[in-house]
């Protein structure tokens, strides 16, 4: 099948897009970059510059990381570190500003080393989403975050600027939606691989605008294309939703090797994939507090008690008709290493479903091991 409209804009964006980061710089504009979910966006849209996910991809700079971290902690915060302090990430290189939250511990430690190398500013996450307190205090902290870059960058955020950076956010979060939601046909209109690495550039693209007529173009296009019966994915293929840790850094140990075993992925619940986006920020109440009320709902198994994981897996697992669940671990990653037992009792007593973890990092040495698991799990579905 032709690839569809826009396909590798999208795809290509990452590698491309430092080019684009660095003609933004040269006309004057201001870098964020950010590490978490977690992280307003709506507020550095609001500053006038422009917020691009940080988050380490690759074991490329673990070995640079290890120099000043422990070995025995999560690959995702060794190769951000890494990438940091090395300036190979071209998009850390340029930002003028870093924003983290005190999530994990392994992350809220690495920002403390990382502050003293570059502009840093770390949000102080409260960690029960259900507790009025902790509304107001992740309020405070988004306020203090606005005030931060408004000192940093000489600019005011205005109600007005919040409120229009909501509007596009949300615009875009309803059309990454619908371009999931394509997942949901049986066979899939594409394959999981292909959402992911759209779905990642899309972080990449600069002109929000732009992104969302090139967005409607693509969904157009796989649309007709899958009217004329042009899926790639067999119908037989064994439906997966992938969970747990972000999986950018594990993509072709876990997912591409999935979609050669028999599988699809089809929804990827965790951050990499729809978890941020399902849920849209409130346009008819004071911005920061819809924002306040939106990031700090994101179902994160840093949070305690972290009941919306399992509530968000219950839909999710119903509306993708998934055949069988994968979650993934970092490394070290203890709260959700803690969690997998919960999940995995959620999924095989509640939903019926089988289930797979995955304990992984960003090093090859494990393809085969788990090409193995994951063969055995297609095939016992
Ligand atoms: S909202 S998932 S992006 S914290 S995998 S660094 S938790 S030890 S990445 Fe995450 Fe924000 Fe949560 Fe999402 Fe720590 Fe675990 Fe590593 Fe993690």
């Amino acid at each position: 099948m032709n690839m569809p409209k826009n396909f590798e804009t999208f795809a290509e964006a990452r590698r491309n897009g430092f080019i684009k980061v660095k003609n933004a710089k040269d006309e004057g504009k201001k870098i964020v970059g950010t590490f978490c979910t977690f992280t307003p966006w709506e507020v550095i849209y609001a500053a006038g510059a422009i917020p691009i996910s940080v988050c380490g991809m690759s074991d490329e700079t673990t070995e640079d990381a290890e120099q000043h971290l422990p070995k025995n902690l999560c690959p995702l915060i060794k190769s951000s570190y890494g990438f940091a302090i090395t300036d190979k990430c071209p998009y850390i290189y340029f930002s003028d500003m870093l924003v983290g939250e005190t999530t994990c511990d392994g992350k809220k430690k690495m920002y403390e080393l990382l502050g003293q190398k570059k502009n840093m500013h770390v949000m102080q996450l409260p960690q029960n989403s259900q507790d009025k307190t902790s509304l107001e205090l992740w309020k405070a902290e988004i306020i203090k975050l606005k005030e931060r870059l408004e000192k940093d960058f000489g600019v005011e955020i205005t109600e007005e600027k919040i409120k229009e950076a909501i509007r596009i956010r949300n615009n875009e979060r309803e059309l990454l939606k619908e371009f999931y939601s394509l997942s949901k046909l049986n066979p899939p209109a594409l394959w999981g691989y292909d959402l992911h690495k759209v779905i990642d550039g899309s972080n990449f693209s600069m002109d929000k605008a732009l992104q969302a007529e090139q967005f409607t173009e693509m969904i157009k296009d796989l649309k007709e294309k899958y009217a004329r019966g042009e899926s790639p994915v067999n119908k037989d293929a064994k439906r997966i939703l992938i969970t747990g840790c972000p999986s950018g850094g594990v993509l072709d140990k876990v997912i591409k090797t999935i979609e050669e075993c028999g599988g699809v992925v089809v929804c990827l619940e965790n951050c990499t994939g729809i978890k941020e986006k399902y849920k849209l920020v409130r346009e008819d109440i004071d911005p920061i507090d819809a924002l306040a009320e939106k990031y700090l709902s994101v179902p994160c198994s840093v949070m305690s008690p972290n009941t919306g994981r399992l509530e968000f897996l219950d839909q999710l697992i119903d509306e993708y008709t998934v055949d069988g669940v994968v979650d993934i671990t970092l490394q070290a990653c203890h709260t959700y290493a803690v969690e997998s037992f919960s999940v995995k009792e959620f999924v095989n007593k509640e939903k019926g479903k089988p289930y797979l973890n995955i304990e992984t990092n960003y090093s090859p040495s494990d393809v085969g091991q788990i090409k193995t698991r994951i063969e055995a799990f297609i095939e016992m579905m």
